[in-house]
């Protein structure tokens, strides 16, 4: 098969859909296709130089007259720029607004054939669409693109169910590095952080948005600790942060909680984990939950968007309503108190994470839609 040119649009900043843009991006430069991001900044996991990845900036000219600046003339612009002097095969965009409008009219600029593959990540149609100001411009968006796949079955439901859409939208799950995402040996770390020898670690990590349900997160562990010696480390920054350390104050559990904001090695602080915390209210997939799994923690979740998808109830984690403080708490407690069933669902989840998000199969499936879309499968 021939070697493509595919241009990639995402969030660069942090967040799930940026960081899997970003990795599939790295993983098929891997493969020998000639990658290009379009983006407003330097993706963040674009941590370092790599063959056959180039990065053209979106530079948001200010002018007085314009109120707000016009992000999405300009990346339309630089989308038709670059797919014609790079002789781009496709644009794979993440996110359907703009994106996916951008890439459109960068096609209508080109009056070429250049394809549009749209990925759908969760938020842009579970949150944004219930916009009247957006849904009919997301739905356009989608029914224009040439191929769109969303990050799992239930997005693909609630997709066509929101937006009274029949166009065909193939689920293909988000995947993890399976060289970053490993249980790691941290033997200080626990140490560094004033954690002792027997307690036990939980973790939540998120935006802190509100359909995060952070202060359940922090009830929950709560209850846990009443029963179990354990901390809590909050990784991650956003709106409902200070709505959780007033909660943490009021519950006195300020010094079980570690609140360690944003960052970047992920993986070593998973493997000083035991359990990860996912109770959303809205998740289409669950990124965190994939890369907890792989380090070995099970995860308790709730019954919300993909995380079922993920989540094995009672093998690689527990799945509770959302809400359901009771039921979290019991069974984050049942895990921990319990070291064969741990050991079990930790070995059952990385076992998961192999047969069914592996990078290499995931790759490999958005390799075959780009061919199919070429009309080269
Ligand atoms: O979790 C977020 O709110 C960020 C958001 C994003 O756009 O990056 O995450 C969405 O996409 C991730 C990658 O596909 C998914 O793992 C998250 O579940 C999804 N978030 C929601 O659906 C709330």
């Amino acid at each position: 098969m021939k070697k493509l040119k595919i241009g990639i649009s995402c969030y660069p900043t942090v967040g799930g859909s940026g960081v899997i843009a970003t990795e599939l991006g790295k993983l098929l430069a891997e493969r020998g296709h000639e990658v290009h991001f379009i983006t407003s900044s330097v993706p963040f996991r674009l941590d370092r130089v790599y063959p056959n990845i180039y990065y053209h900036e979106v530079e948001v000219n200010q002018y007085s007259v314009f109120q707000y600046p016009p992000y999405d003339l300009t990346l339309a612009s630089k989308m038709a720029e670059v797919a014609k002097r790079q002789k781009l095969d496709l644009i794979h965009v993440h996110y359907a607004v703009p994106h996916a409008i951008c890439a459109i009219l960068a096609k209508q600029m080109l009056g070429n054939d250049l394809k549009i593959m749209t990925t759908l990540h969760g938020t842009d149609i579970t949150v944004l669409g219930y916009d009247p100001s957006l849904k009919d411009i997301i739905r356009f968006g989608i029914e224009q693109s040439d191929l769109v796949t969303a990050v799992s079955d239930d997005l693909v439901r609630q997709t066509c169910e929101l937006l009274q859409t029949d166009k065909a939208i193939e689920t293909v799950y988000n995947f993890i590095d399976e060289r970053v995402y490993t249980k790691l040996e941290v033997d200080d770390l626990k140490k560094h952080y004033h954690i002792e020898e027997d307690e036990r670690v939980l973790i939540h990590i998120s935006n802190f948005r509100p359909v995060k349900r952070v202060p359940d997160v922090v009830r929950s562990f709560a209850k846990i600790v009443e029963k179990v010696k354990a901390k809590l480390l909050l990784i991650g920054n956003g709106p409902d942060l200070e709505i959780a350390r007033q909660l943490v104050k009021e519950l006195q559990i300020e010094d079980k909680v570690l609140m360690l904001g944003n960052q970047k090695h992920i993986a070593e602080l998973l493997s000083m984990s035991d359990l990860m915390l996912l109770v959303s209210e809205k998740e289409s997939f669950g990124l965190v939950a994939l890369e907890a799994m792989a380090c070995g923690v099970p995860v308790i979740g709730t019954q919300a968007g993909g995380i079922p998808e993920v989540v094995v109830d009672g093998e690689t984690g527990y799945l509770c309503k959302i809400g359901d403080v009771d039921c979290i708490a019991e069974k984050a407690i049942d895990l921990l108190t319990d070291d064969h069933r741990h050991e079990t669902f930790s070995l059952k989840g990385r076992k998961r994470v192999k047969e069914v998000f592996c990078s290499s199969l995931i790759v490999a499936e958005y390799e075959r839609l780009y061919y199919e879309m070429l009309g080269d499968s």
